[in-house]
């Protein structure tokens, strides 16, 4: 059951030594409960240094005390943070203390759970503190800090108040509808005006999904063309095995990269060529996968087979408008220097990665493509669910419309309050408790 009343501990900061190391409590009534540990509690929100204490009356620590009664916490409860040093032995004995005094380990994400249980904030908030965590690029932080601050929500909410305004006008009209004529053409543009809006919300949270999740770019293109050292210089590492010899890399490899604030999921694949042994042919099944689902292709070229058609899955994804970035390799092999080459949209950087030679070119021409999907002024971090729940509503709405147009009445109305659920669901004033599971099970412990 969630949204139980005992109290929870938990240490707050990362695992490992540090300067200062935080332990967090939330429950109610706090006051007593910590008086073995920490002896009385100090002023509400001043920082008091205090010592704390064992069950045995052994000193464990010497640290700061800080005091937020409930309701005016991050937890909506009281709640306690006591910052020890930093190192994990005391940390541990300061939380058995706590335990001691009747609390119990927090789940993760347990805080923040309360938080939202509380009303303190809503779910697309409490699912921007775990992408704000998580981040892995500057771009990604902001947009998620953004989120935390409710930017996301108060967008979704304003729109749900003209869904519902909606909805409550065109019900008094099947009440009164028999007695008095009602013109509807204001509620044409209301639907208009809905559905602008939402198209809108909808566009920016899929950026914002995308920032959350990473770009996909996978790197494919014939065997031994370097597709493996390429992606070993983006990443910094020897991620991939690199030979001479053709049909090396059969797995997909993916890794991430922060490329100048944008967080990019780069996958090696296996090379594309026709082949007679099994393990290398579900290579090339994988790296077609992964080539379908990829929002930006980096084709790699061996100069030496310049001249050669493109194998043809990257020919027909071109074609399909996929953003594809042509790196012609090992260019040291006719003592060429790097170039970057533009024109009308495409892209080709000529290279040698294993002499680490324009690698500056090929980051600058991912950054303009993936620049171009304006994913780095996402104006809030999002999630695949609130991308769904925005579609769902957007359609809802439009059959709404659709049907008010037809004068049936009752059937937009229904559609109207599907329209409602599907935004509520994104704040979780409707929710269900497979949902929260889901999202608090992802949460660090402590948070
Ligand atoms: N001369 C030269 N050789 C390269 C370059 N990049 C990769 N190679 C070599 O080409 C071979 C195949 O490289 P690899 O990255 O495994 O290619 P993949 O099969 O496309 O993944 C290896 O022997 C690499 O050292 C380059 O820029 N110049
Ligand atoms: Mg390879």
């Amino acid at each position: 059951m969630r949204g139980s009343a005992d109290t929870i501990a938990a240490i707050a900061t990362a695992p490992g030594r540090g300067a200062i190391g935080i332990v967090r409590i939330s429950g109610r009534d706090l006051a007593g409960l910590l008086q073995p540990v920490i002896g009385v509690l100090p002023a509400p929100r001043a920082a008091t240094l205090r010592k704390f204490y064992a069950p045995d009356q052994n000193l464990i620590d010497q640290g700061l005390v800080i005091f937020f009664p409930g309701p005016f916490s991050y937890t909506g409860e009281d709640l306690i943070e006591l910052h020890a040093h930093g190192g994990p032995a005391v940390l541990k004995t300061l939380l058995s203390a706590i335990y001691a005094t009747g609390a119990r380990p927090a789940r993760p994400g347990e805080f923040t759970e309360r938080a939202f249980l509380n009303e303190k904030i809503d779910l697309l908030q409490a699912e921007a503190v775990a992408s704000l965590i998580e981040a892995s690029s500057h771009h990604a932080a902001s947009a998620a800090a953004r989120a935390c601050t409710g930017e996301f929500s108060h967008r979704v909410s304003l729109i749900n108040e003209s869904i519902v305004r909606l909805r409550v006008f065109l019900e008094a009209h099947i009440d009164f509808g028999d007695e008095v004529a009602v013109d509807l053409t204001p509620v044409q543009h209301q639907f208009q005006t809905l559905t602008e809006s939402l198209s809108q919300l909808l566009a920016v949270a899929s950026q914002g999904a995308k920032l959350n999740d990473g770009l996909d770019i996978a790197i494919v293109g014939r065997p031994n063309s370097g597709k493996s050292t390429l992606l070993n210089r983006l990443c910094g590492e020897d991620r991939a095995i690199v030979t001479p010899i053709p049909g090396t890399t059969r797995d997909v490899l993916s890794v991430d990269v922060d490329l100048n604030g944008l967080c990019l999921r780069i996958h090696d694949t296996a090379g594309l060529r026709e082949t007679e042994d099994i393990v290398e042919q579900e290579g090339v099944k994988r790296a077609l996968s992964q080539l379908e689902r990829a929002e930006i292709l980096i084709h790699v070229v061996s100069v030496e087979d310049a001249e050669l058609p493109a194998p043809p899955e990257i020919l027909t994804a071109e074609k399909a408008q996929k953003n594809v970035l042509t790196v012609i390799n090992k260019i040291d092999l006719r003592q060429e220097s790097p170039t970057l080459l533009q024109h009308d949209g495409l892209f080709q950087v000529r290279i040698s990665a294993l002499r680490d030679q324009g690698l500056s070119l090929v980051k600058e021409a991912l950054h303009e493509i993936a620049g171009a999907q304006h994913i780095t002024d996402a104006p809030f971090i999002a999630r695949a669910r609130h991308v769904d729940a925005l579609q769902r509503c957007l359609t809802a709405s439009l059959t709404g419309a659709a049907e008010c147009m037809d004068g049936a009445i009752e059937l937009a109305c229904e559609q109207l309050r599907v329209a409602s659920l599907c935004l509520e669901e994104m704040t979780g004033v409707y929710t269900n408790e497979d949902l929260l599971g889901d999202i608090f099970s992802t949460f660090c412990i402590g948070k």
